[in-house]
């Protein structure tokens, strides 16, 4: 743990002085110009965030510290016998850079399953809560309860100097990944399967014991998780979730608040709630059409009665991408291994077929190819795992590693609290009609 926490101080110090030195001599430089759609339409290609542990392009898709999906899914550190990445590897390349060894990865599980204790105040609180509770808000509730335990929160009170934010946002960023994997296991067994809990496996990695702990012993399941863990952890800066908690830290926060308020974000159907929506929009299909394999042709007529009704197709679409997702083909090659005859994820690929050209006919939506929830939940329904309102939880606890590392990256680099100027459509006017010189006078 000192190792790796030295190495990420070292990498911050390095980084802290060329920033001090870009911005001396390009501080000035402008990079774009901001037009009134962009202020009213959400933002979109505006660059206006600093984010380090990945890049997103339209056409290519995510880049963990300039790795591919492709990439990580060969070069990270592997489970004995498995061929999925181990999520800790990417932690750790989003932390510092460098594509850790097989030696660091079963260094950093074994560090995560020595912070991995939760409360069992917490459980109590979460329980407290009507079974009915949608399972995001029960996860939410539990990362809340255990905020009690943020570092950063009791050394701040005690008066900590801000050269060591960054230090106690380390120790929170481990302890709360060590333990998200309990919460939401805990959340699953007690909506799911009649509060059973189940004992972690401290042989395992991360992602495997979150496997097991969920009630999943398969292998096949368990390597799911590590890909499912790896593709939902990161995807620039300027999505819902990992700008909340950008955002939210940005106040100093600490990260158990930040990551709580990033998931809240998570939790809406056009981000992360995506997931569970595409499995109950196909199981609806199904029922509607009483078969389990529908045909291209039904499946035309399903989304264009979904879109003559005023609803979005779940799974397809994106504000940043215009292709299709590199971490929708990540999980078509999975399902092309593990389960190439299974009639839920054959409809996944039939609608992949079917959705783009009706989209694209629209002429409005920016991009009819499927994003990373158009695929998820099918290869979950193989398993066993029907329950689809729990999917946007398995997303949360993957996201942690890229929202949390990039809050270490926040305090390391000493982010000031974000705060952009707003103004009213009435300034606007007054603007646009010369009255005043400045937007916003
Ligand atoms: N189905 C129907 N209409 C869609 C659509 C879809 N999948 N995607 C975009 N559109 C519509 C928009 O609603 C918008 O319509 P209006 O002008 O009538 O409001 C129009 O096309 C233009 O939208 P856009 O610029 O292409 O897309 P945005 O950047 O505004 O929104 C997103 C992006 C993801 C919210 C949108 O594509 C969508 O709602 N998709 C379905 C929900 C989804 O899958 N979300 C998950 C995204 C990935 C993730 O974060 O997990």
């Amino acid at each position: 743990m000192e190792m790796l926490k030295q190495k990420f101080k070292a990498q911050a110090d390095k980084l802290g002085e060329e920033i001090k030195a870009i911005l001396k001599e390009h501080g000035d430089t402008v990079i774009g110009q901001t037009t009134l759609a962009q202020v009213y339409q959400g933002m979109r290609g505006m660059t206006a965030l600093i984010t380090e542990t990945s890049l997103l392009d339209a056409q290519d898709g995510i880049r963990f510290r300039r790795h591919s999906i492709d990439e990580l899914r060969d070069k990270l550190p592997k489970a004995n016998g498995g061929s999925e990445p181990l999520p800790e590897g990417l932690f750790y390349l989003m932390l510092v850079g460098e594509i850790p060894t097989q030696e660091e990865v079963e260094n950093l599980t074994s560090i995560l399953q020595r912070r991995s204790h939760v409360p069992s105040y917490v459980f109590e609180t979460m329980s407290a809560l009507p079974k009915e509770t949608h399972p995001m808000t029960m996860f939410v509730v539990g990362v809340m309860a255990l905020q009690g335990e943020s570092t950063f929160a009791k050394k701040y009170a005690e008066g900590m100097n801000k050269k060591e934010y960054w230090a106690a946002t380390f120790e929170d960023t481990l302890d709360l990944i060590a333990r998200l994997p309990h919460i939401a296991a805990y959340v699953y067994r007690r909506k799911y399967k009649q509060g059973k809990a189940l004992q972690p496996d401290g042989l395992l990695d991360w992602a495997g014991n979150f496997a097991h702990m969920l009630g999943y012993d398969d292998d096949q399941f368990k390597e799911l998780m590590r890909l499912y863990m790896v593709i939902h952890a990161d995807h620039e800066g300027g999505n819902v979730s990992a700008h909340t908690t950008h955002l939210v830290g940005s106040a100093l926060s600490d990260p158990y608040l930040s990551y709580a308020a990033g998931m809240n974000g998570l939790a809406g159907p056009l981000h992360g709630l995506a997931n569970q929506e595409v499995i109950k929009w196909i199981f609806e299909m199904q029922e509607q059409l009483q078969t389990k394999e529908p045909t291209a042709e039904q499946i035309k007529e399903y989304v264009e009665k979904t879109l003559s009704e005023g609803k979005v197709v779940p799974g397809y679409g994106h504000a940043v991408l215009r292709k299709t997702d590199p971490r929708f083909t990540a999980q078509m090659d999975f399902g092309k291994k593990h389960m190439s005859d299974d009639p839920l994820v054959n409809t996944v690929w039939r609608i992949y077929e079917t959705v783009p050209p009706i989209l694209q006919s629209l002429g409005k939506v920016k991009n009819p190819w499927p994003n990373v929830d158009a695929h998820s939940g099918a290869l979950l329904v193989h398993y066993g795992m029907v329950e689809y309102e729990y999917y946007t939880v398995l997303f949360a606890v993957s996201r942690a590693l890229g929202v949390l590392s990039s809050l270490c990256w926040d305090r390391a680099l000493s982010m000031p609290l974000e705060r952009p100027k707003s103004v009213t459509t009435a300034a606007v006017k007054r603007w646009l009609n010369k009255e005043v010189q400045n937007l916003g006078d």
